[in-house]
């Protein structure tokens, strides 16, 4: 007798974008063949937990159905492109999401293989060197990722990732594009060679040649990534060691022709914009507040079933965002009355009634689904949150945004190196604890406590919230509050998160 063996699908939304029918199917699958629940992830893609081996590949086949799937959701090549995800508020967030899409297709592995073993297509026999032209036969040396972003949201924390690609704006026009490159998060406990770090922005390009500059970021790490440690291969090591003008050198190098200088852009936060939002053309949008990017049911919010319910009248379609929320887009202003009726019949209103530090919330998976998980994350950081909120309630902070992230490992599945407030895990009921980092993401924090145990995590931070209150200067955030009152010293650029 074979053991019964789960896994997780992970199911790519280059943008973040899916229909009412994909919202459906995928609601679906999860009932029939997963443990029932949705994760949205935070690279605004879904995942499936629990699939027994048995379904597996009626899952993968019934995802590809709903015209979805999940080639390069995994593995040493580019993952899901992320885009801010709300295209229909302005010109330049239509392109973002079309550049994004085009990024996605543009560097999706042509491998058959995917086809032949899911979708049990028909084998075609071609060369390595036919199928990848652009990952050749050895891949990358690490996993990539990219991201579009669109001032003044950097919901997609372009810092944090391998490739960023910022939309530069003049009048009703999208000119360009600076460029950064070498963010990333990941490190391991005690190994100060690895570190997360910051993006470099390193220069300018036109919308026509930004598919071009992400094939060739790309083929540089294919060239010049490490391949020999798998802890130092990731692309935000690549442009440490080379230094961001070598890389950018390189990178001009492999165009052929120069990037221009970057130009000015201004981010004012990384989170997501809550609530209502009406566009030019009358329709109107609604992000909604995902704790932990759970979507499932549950006493006093029917968030999986209404979900469910408002997908079957939904003319427009289900943004997911970069930070674990859903945003129902393009709702016309017939469906709208009957959208609120049931957000209201099934208690999706937490947005609504949240702390902002709630809503400014990100916890990855961590226990019990993975595998590298050392600490709690998902299932512990909103208990952890109500705590804080007592102190928060005290101080009279309800609706100021401080960004808090958790995770259960130092992978930093859920971006926790740029959380004013971090958390992550280091045993079981043990937490490094970070403070420090920017609130639009520019910044990382830097290591307060080490080891902390949770159960004093609010004793720890009940003193510095209330100081926070009462000496902010005006529109202090609290990351910078913490680096001027000394609680830590600012991470700046390149590897000096580990220095004091
Ligand atoms: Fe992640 C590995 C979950 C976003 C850095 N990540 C994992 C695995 C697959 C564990 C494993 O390898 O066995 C986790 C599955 C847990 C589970 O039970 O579901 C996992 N990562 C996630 C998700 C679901 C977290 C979430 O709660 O949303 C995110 C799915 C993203 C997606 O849709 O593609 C997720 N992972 C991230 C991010 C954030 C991002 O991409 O914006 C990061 C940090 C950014 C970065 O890459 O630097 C991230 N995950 C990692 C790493 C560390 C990589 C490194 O550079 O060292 C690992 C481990 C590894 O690759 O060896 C990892
Ligand atoms: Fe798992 Fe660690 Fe990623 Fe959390 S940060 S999902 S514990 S790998």
């Amino acid at each position: 007798l074979e053991k019964s063996y789960s896994f997780l699908i992970r199911v790519r939304v280059p943008g973040g974008v899916a229909t009412s029918d994909q919202w459906l199917q995928m609601d679906r699958i999860a009932d029939e063949l997963a443990n029932g629940t949705l994760k949205l992830t935070t690279r605004q893609a879904f995942q499936l937990h629990g699939v027994i081996k048995r379904n597996l590949k009626r899952s993968i086949q019934e995802i590809n159905q709903a015209a979805m799937d999940t080639i390069a959701a995994c593995g040493d090549v580019n993952r899901n492109v992320m885009a801010n995800p709300n295209p229909d508020l302005s010109f330049a967030h239509a392109d973002a999401l079309k550049l994004a899409e085009d990024i996605s297709a543009h560097l999706t592995p042509q491998t058959r293989a995917y086809h032949e073993i899911w979708l049990d297509e028909e084998k075609v026999i071609s060369s390595e060197e036919e199928q990848e032209p652009i990952y050749g036969k050895t891949y990358l040396p690490r996993k990539f990722k990219i991201t579009v972003a669109v001032p003044p949201s950097n919901d997609v924390d372009i810092y944090a990732h391998c490739l960023s690609f910022v939309a530069i704006i003049d009048g009703d026009k999208v000119v360009g594009y600076n460029i950064a490159v070498g963010g990333g998060m990941g490190m391991t406990h005690g190994q100060t060679a690895t570190f997360p770090r910051t993006a470099d922005i390193i220069g300018f390009c036109t919308p026509e040649q930004a598919v071009d500059v992400a094939e060739k970021v790309v083929l540089v790490q294919r060239d010049f990534g490490d391949r020999t440690d798998r802890k130092h291969s990731r692309l935000k090591y690549t442009v440490e060691d080379m230094g961001a003008d070598g890389f950018l050198a390189k990178l001009n190098e492999y165009l052929g022709y120069d990037l221009e200088p970057a130009r000015p852009f201004e981010f004012t936060h990384n989170g997501d914009r809550f609530g209502w939002v009406e566009d030019t053309n009358g329709n109107s949008h609604l992000t909604l507040f995902v704790q932990g990017g759970r979507v499932i049911d549950k006493p006093g919010s029917q968030m999986k079933t209404g979900l469910r319910e408002i997908a079957k009248i939904h003319k427009g379609d289900f943004r997911l965002t970069a930070n674990q929320n859903v945003m129902l887009a393009n709702i016309t202003p017939e469906t709208r009355p009957q959208i609120e009726a049931l957000l209201e019949k099934y208690q999706i209103s937490e947005s609504h009634v949240a702390s902002a530090l709630r809503l400014n919330s990100i916890a990855c998976v961590s226990l019990p689904t993975c595998g590298l998980a050392l600490a709690e994350a998902e299932r512990f950081l909103p208990d952890v949150i109500t705590e804080l909120e007592e102190v928060i309630e005290e101080a009279g902070l309800r609706h100021d945004a401080i960004t808090i992230r958790m995770t259960g490992c130092p992978n930093g599945c859920g971006r926790p190196f740029l959380g004013e407030i971090g958390f992550v895990g280091r045993a079981p009921g043990k937490y490094n604890v970070y403070l420090g980092a920017g609130f639009h993401g520019e910044r990382l924090n830097k290591l307060y406590r080490e080891s902390f145990p949770a159960e004093k995590i609010k004793d720890l931070l009940k003193p510095i919230i209330k100081q926070y209150a009462t000496e902010r200067e005006d529109g202090e955030h609290f990351g910078d509050f913490c680096v001027r009152k000394g609680f830590v010293a600012a991470t700046t650029a390149g590897n000096n998160f580990h220095a004091n």
